[in-house]
């Protein structure tokens, strides 16, 4: 499907260090050493509701990834995914008597905005499941012909995959079986279904049932599992495994990411899948996690209809570190509009405090795991010095302005 428009990024003098990240699967902050291209995949939408702001702090995170490689000279693929069939779409569509294709689009259309109006640089390639099913098809055709996968016997013709024979299975999410299985139950799984070889093995093409979208295939009428939709466009638009990044919020550590990583070994025989699994903390509000079906949401474009501008979104779902999970608050968004607008006044004067410094600190922390609480800090320090005695230098403004727009995606002038 059509991505968003392209986002300016100018150019910041000299050149970026390169981008250290922590991994889920080792635990560690190891730098990311990327290929050419650097390669990312981050896990997109399911579109039946309006972006809220998690999942525009996970996509923030992401963005991050992407300006700091381009800053240190890397060429970036990134690769996004629409998750637009599965079940909580059709669940929501049927609540609201609406069409699932219809109610699918428009969410999407307006997740594009809302990326656009948060300058989140698009990814290459933004694919969809449904337009995806022969991929993921002729995926799931490999894994049962090399007996990875198998189909049930009780009249479903429903498939799934057989996680013992990935040898490196339950590596990226480090948990120990008891967890997963809890988490598998809570997250979309089915550890009860009968007939499965292991009550964690995940589905990978579920039967046509009476009153559900299906699709024709080698398979049998039905549609896509989960976990193999993120496989599948993964490995082909991103041209195979060992990808630099694999990206979400930190609820995709288990199963999906564990389970995505198993289908794209197998198919690939290459581990790891991902050199970095890097999981974004989860935004709450109220004291619980944002979620669709908790229902205590705060959507991106109501705070755009509300005239908030969006870089104040942006700094304030950054003010503290991607990893840890953080409240959203009007209390924050009041501060990271008083700080935007310091940022903004010191860069509209004719002189500043210098720009070298400042610059070099954002970049030296964000290169750290993106640091963005220490780089917002620098920003904070270098406005409060412009209003003394040393801002005397006259390229300031304007470089450090294009440095917060390039480097943390905020405008300055
Ligand atoms: N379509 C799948 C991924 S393939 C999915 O999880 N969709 S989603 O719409 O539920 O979430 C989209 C992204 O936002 C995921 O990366 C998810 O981890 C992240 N996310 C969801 N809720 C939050 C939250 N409260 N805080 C931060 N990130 C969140
Ligand atoms: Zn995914």
């Amino acid at each position: 499907m059509e991505s968003w428009s392209p986002i300016d990024v100018p150019t910041v003098p000299g050149r970026g260090p390169e981008l250290r990240l922590y991994d889920t699967a080792t635990g560690e902050v190891r730098p990311t050493a990327p290929g050419d291209p650097a390669r990312m995949y981050v896990c997109g939408i399911t579109p039946y509701d309006a972006t809220h702001l998690g999942h525009a702090a996970t996509y923030l995170t992401f963005d991050l990834v992407n300006r700091m490689w381009r800053d240190a000279g890397h060429r970036v693929a990134y690769v996004q995914n629409v998750t637009d069939i599965d079940d909580p779409l059709l669940e929501r569509a049927e609540r609201d008597g609406a069409d699932w294709v219809v109610l699918g689009m428009a969410e999407t259309a307006l997740f594009r905005e809302d990326m656009e109006a948060l300058r989140v640089l698009p990814p290459d390639h933004f694919v969809g499941a449904v337009e995806s099913v022969p991929e993921i098809v002729e995926a799931v055709e490999k894994l049962l012909v090399d007996g990875a996968a198998y189909t049930l016997t009780d009249g479903t013709a429903d498939v799934y995959f057989d996680i013992s024979t990935d040898p490196h299975f339950g590596s990226e999410s480090r948990y120990d079986e008891a967890t997963m299985l809890a988490y598998f139950a809570e997250r979309g799984g089915d550890p009860d279904r009968a007939g499965k070889r292991h009550r964690l093995d995940p589905l990978l093409w579920r039967g046509a049932r009476e009153g559900e979208p299906s699709w024709p295939s080698s398979l049998g009428a039905g549609r896509p599992g989960w976990h193999i939709e993120c496989a599948a466009i993964a490995l082909r638009y991103l041209g195979g495994g060992n990808i630099d990044v694999q990206g979400g919020g930190s609820d995709l550590r288990f199963p999906h990411h564990e389970m995505s990583a198993a289908h794209a070994e197998v198919l690939t025989g290459q581990w790891p899948f991902a050199r970095h699994y890097v999981h974004a903390g989860m935004i709450g509000w109220d004291g619980e996690k944002m979620s669709k079906s908790r229902g205590n949401l705060v959507f991106v474009s109501r705070l755009r209809g509300d005239g908030v501008d969006p870089a104040a979104v942006r700094i304030g779902l950054l003010s503290e570190h991607y990893r840890s999970d953080r409240p959203w608050s009007n209390d924050l968004l009041a501060a990271s509009q008083d700080r935007l607008a310091r940022w903004r006044a010191a860069a509209a004067e004719d002189t500043a405090a210098p720009a070298a410094p400042v610059i070099a600190r954002i970049r030296d922390r964000l290169s750290d795991d993106l640091d963005t609480p220490a780089a917002f800090a620098a920003l904070d320090r270098w406005a409060d010095d412009s209003r003394t005695a040393a801002a005397t230098d006259r390229d300031a403004p304007a470089l450090v302005a294009q440095a917060a727009d390039a480097l943390l995606g905020i405008p300055l002038r």
